[in-house]
């Protein structure tokens, strides 16, 4: 399928999906939130996909947020209905996929924009990347999820300074911080993402898909994270991957997940 806003190159079982509005910073309009639900549940179709990864066209962003221009129009009733939209249409979806997802922040990551990376699975940023939520500024507040998953990852009291302040911080801040997973330098973004899909494709993709569900589980209110974990540990004896990968290690292998 031929997208306007983003562009699909699919790899070695990875799913590398660019918002590509360069001229916009990558903001994310309507438009791309829509292809960006049609890329990612293609990719969770294919049965060889084992990483999903989104980065920003250009040198200077991931997304630099919501596109403002199309956002300046709203009703309230209509924020909420995109908001609850959106979320479920790309933000729950990337946090809910079975197959791991990769933001790697090559730029800003503002609004939306981080709202999108904090989405992901990891987060791997460039040291040149400047991360924040500026809604406040502009007199709304995270709308993606933000200020849900941003409590989560980094704790009520950094989650409050970050949201209320509106400020930008450095990669490194973010990282200090618990935000992202890793910082480096630009031309070596590459390398580094390589290298943590590399070790996620040596495991079961059954068992992976898993994991990220009983993970997510803890974060759900009314949901035992526990209970969880048990059915679901449950479930993975007697998968292809179990059989696999047990029997590769009594025999002495590697395991073949593929
Ligand atoms: N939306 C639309 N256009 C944007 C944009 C954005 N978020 N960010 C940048 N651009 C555009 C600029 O307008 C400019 O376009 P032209 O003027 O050339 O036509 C072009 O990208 C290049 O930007 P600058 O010339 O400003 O570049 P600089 O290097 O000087 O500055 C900057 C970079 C990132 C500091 C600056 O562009 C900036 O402050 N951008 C806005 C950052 C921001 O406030 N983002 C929005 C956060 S609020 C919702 C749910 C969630 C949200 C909204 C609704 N619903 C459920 C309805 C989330 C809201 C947000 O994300």
């Amino acid at each position: 399928m031929n997208f306007k806003n983003i562009i699909v190159e699919i790899k070695e079982a990875v799913y590398l999906i660019t918002i590509n509005r360069p001229n916009h910073l990558n903001a994310l309009n309507n438009e791309t939130i829509i292809e960006l639900n049609i890329a990612i549940n293609q990719a969770q179709k294919s049965n060889t996909t084992r990483c999903i990864v989104l980065t920003g066209a250009g040198e200077k962003a991931f997304v630099a947020g919501a596109d403002i221009k199309e956002f300046v129009k709203y009703t309230k009733e209509e924020g909420e209905a995109l908001a609850r939209r959106g979320q479920e249409q790309l933000f729950d979806l990337l946090e809910n996929s079975a197959i791991p997802t990769i933001a790697l922040i090559n730029g800003y990551a503002l609004g939306g924009g981080l709202e999108l990376a904090m989405a992901c699975h990891i987060r791997i940023a460039t040291e040149n990347a400047m991360l924040g939520l500026p809604e406040v500024s502009l007199g709304v507040i995270p709308g993606y999820g933000g200020t849900q998953r941003l409590t989560h990852l980094v704790g009520k009291g950094k989650a409050i300074e970050i949201i209320t302040t509106a400020s930008m911080m450095t990669a490194m801040e973010a990282k200090e911080c618990g935000l992202v997973n890793y910082t480096c330098k630009k031309e070596e973004m590459s390398d580094l993402s390589e290298k943590i899909i590399n070790k996620i494709k040596q495991n079961s993709p059954q068992a992976i898909s898993k994991a990220i569900q009983s993970i997510n589980a803890c974060l759900t209110e009314g949901v035992n994270g526990f209970e969880i974990e048990k059915k679901l540990f449950g479930e993975c004896f007697q998968t292809k991957d179990f059989i696999e990968g047990t029997q590769a290690f009594l025999e002495k292998r590697k395991p073949n997940f593929n």
